[in-house]
């Protein structure tokens, strides 16, 4: 049986070892801010539930997505093939501010909708060869707050740590953090409202 997880507050910044980083930051888009965002994007984005290629079967994703970046992007995983073709606007400024307050250049945004505790996303890395070798991910949660895990990939040994990311939150992941260790977020069965993030990425070739 795994050890609970080390808890952390929601403003916090971890070093995980070898060279890994996650730092979580509250409140990063004000309430009223991240409220309009919300609404807008749950009306507007073209979220689907595509079929993707785990454990050697297609499965429905257990959450909808939604996918955009520059024209000539691409980013693939689990069996999708994903292109960008621009921004929609309000994904845009979003955009524009997290690459001034990490001085990385993304080019692409994955959006997750969870639509309640049953959604989810299971373990797993941002390590797909695209990304390069060491990725910043810039990680913005909008609506129900839920929880983030975080583990050692298989074969290390260490503590798991736990987030709860707020509506409004930016959490960054970086240095060699994608190599080494492995998040989730997991159902919540008391959660009856929808979540949605946005993972913004820069992908190469
Ligand atoms: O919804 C989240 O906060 C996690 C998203 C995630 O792990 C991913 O897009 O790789």
């Amino acid at each position: 049986m795994p050890t609970a997880p080390k808890k952390h507050a929601s403003t916090d910044f971890l070093r995980l070892p070898p060279g890994g980083v996650v730092s979580c930051t509250e409140g990063w888009l004000p309430a009223e801010q991240a409220a309009a965002i919300y609404k807008e994007l749950l009306e507007s984005l073209d979220w689907r539930q595509l079929p993707v290629y785990l454990f050697g079967r297609w499965i429905p994703q257990p959450r909808l997505t939604d996918f955009h970046g520059d024209p000539g992007t691409r980013y693939r995983y689990a069996g999708l093939d994903l292109h960008g073709r621009g921004w929609p606007a309000a994904l845009d400024v979003l955009r524009e501010s997290v690459v001034l307050h990490t001085g990385e250049r993304f080019n692409t945004v994955l959006c997750n909708l969870y639509r309640d505790g049953n959604d989810y996303m299971g373990w797993h890395a941002d390590d797909e060869r695209e990304l390069g070798r060491d990725p910043i991910i810039a990680s913005i949660s909008l609506g129900a707050s839920r929880r983030f895990l975080l583990r050692p990939a298989r074969g290390r040994r260490g503590e798991r740590h736990e987030f709860v990311l707020a509506s409004g939150s930016l959490l960054l992941m970086a240095g060699d953090l994608q190599h080494h260790w492995q998040h989730q977020l997991p159902k919540a069965l008391r959660v009856d409202q929808p979540r949605i993030n946005l993972t913004f990425r820069r992908v190469s070739g």
